[in-house]
């Protein structure tokens, strides 16, 4: 009754913004996203008779609190669907952030977890299954469960049956490379959760930006099939520009950039006007990630290591799907 699962994060190019079922996690709008294998998480869970409750620790510590409590309400969803209702686990879960700067991922977390759990139950799940569960931990860890461009589809049923993540292309299809530049390690002000909310119940832009997302949707993909890199990367970078704008728009407004933010974002423009091709994305914080092709590997590096207030630049490459070992 142990397993062990290791997941790698991801980063959406079509963000996910909006929840049309909170409980379930069901999302009002279909996502796409590249796994990362600069980022992962590694979970064990072990069921154990013995235990009367459950134990989880993160990087060694033992977690309690609102962590804990979503980490073994996520499990009970589990353990009910393997009629073990009554049987607690140790869970022990390492995040392999290469800096300690706020870069840890629910989406490589849970997706891990959910791997690591229903293995260790004896669950067979295929891919899709797997991924239907994931959502229900965390909505763009169902993304992680595969490696290379995945969508998430976002359903229809109320149930939830057929919001899952499927593959667009495996992580070979492509070689772009992701540098995530890291910014101060502040805490974020308005989580993701209570962001996309806020914004759905109250942003004037929040019914444009779902209108937006078949179009985008359809382009993107078909940029990623022809490999055209100015193509993904230009609707990448506005995309996240119009999931920002929502968050200016509601009530109370708020906003996830800081000043380093927008030097990063004129520092990606000031490389293209230079003749490199790079685009950001930003996700609900400040750091920025940068899109960009491997023959400017140093130009990029070089360009965002030299803005003042980025502390490090950690590169990805398109990552794997979630394993068990
Ligand atoms: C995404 N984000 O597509 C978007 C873009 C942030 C901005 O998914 O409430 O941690 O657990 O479903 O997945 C962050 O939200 O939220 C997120 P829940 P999640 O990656």
């Amino acid at each position: 009754m142990k397993a062990t699962a290791k997941a790698h994060t991801n980063i959406a190019l079509i963000k996910y913004w909006g929840k049309r079922d909170e409980s379930l996690i069901l999302p009002m709008n279909n996502s796409l996203s590249l796994t990362l294998d600069g980022f992962y998480t590694e979970t064990t869970v072990e069921f154990d008779d013995d235990l009367t409750e459950d134990v989880f620790y993160l990087n060694d510590e033992a977690v309690s609190g609102g962590e804990y409590n979503r980490v073994v309400s996520f499990l009970d969803r589990i353990r009910k669907q393997a009629d073990k209702r009554r049987l607690h686990a140790e869970i022990r879960s390492v995040n392999h952030v290469p800096t300690a700067a706020g870069f840890a991922s629910s989406a490589s977390g849970f997706a891990a977890l959910a791997a690591a759990g229903a293995k260790a139950l004896g669950l067979q799940y295929s891919s899709q299954e797997l991924s239907a569960l994931t959502r229900q931990g965390s909505g763009s860890a169902c993304r992680s469960v595969y490696g290379g461009f995945v969508e998430w589809e976002k359903g229809t049923k109320a149930d939830g049956s057929d919001s899952y993540a499927v593959q667009v292309t495996a992580p070979g299809h492509w070689d772009i490379r992701v540098a995530a530049a890291v910014l101060s390690p502040d805490a974020k002000k308005v989580l993701s959760r209570e962001g996309m909310k806020r914004t759905v119940n109250t942003s004037l832009f929040y019914t444009r930006w779902v209108e937006s997302i078949p179009a985008d949707l359809a382009a993107i993909k078909d940029g990623i099939m022809r490999k055209d890199f100015e193509k993904v990367g230009s609707i990448a970078e506005a995309n996240c520009l119009r999931m920002h704008a929502t968050t200016l728009a509601a009530d109370p407004p708020f906003m996830y950039w800081q000043s380093t933010t927008l030097l990063i974002m004129e520092a990606v423009r000031a490389m293209r006007a230079d003749g490199v091709p790079a685009y950001f994305t930003i996700d609900a914080g400040p750091n920025v990630k940068v899109l960009y092709l491997p023959e400017d590997e140093e130009a990029v590096q070089q360009r965002l290591r030299s803005v003042p207030g980025v502390q490090d630049v950690i590169v990805s490459k398109p990552g794997q799907g979630v394993t068990c070992m």
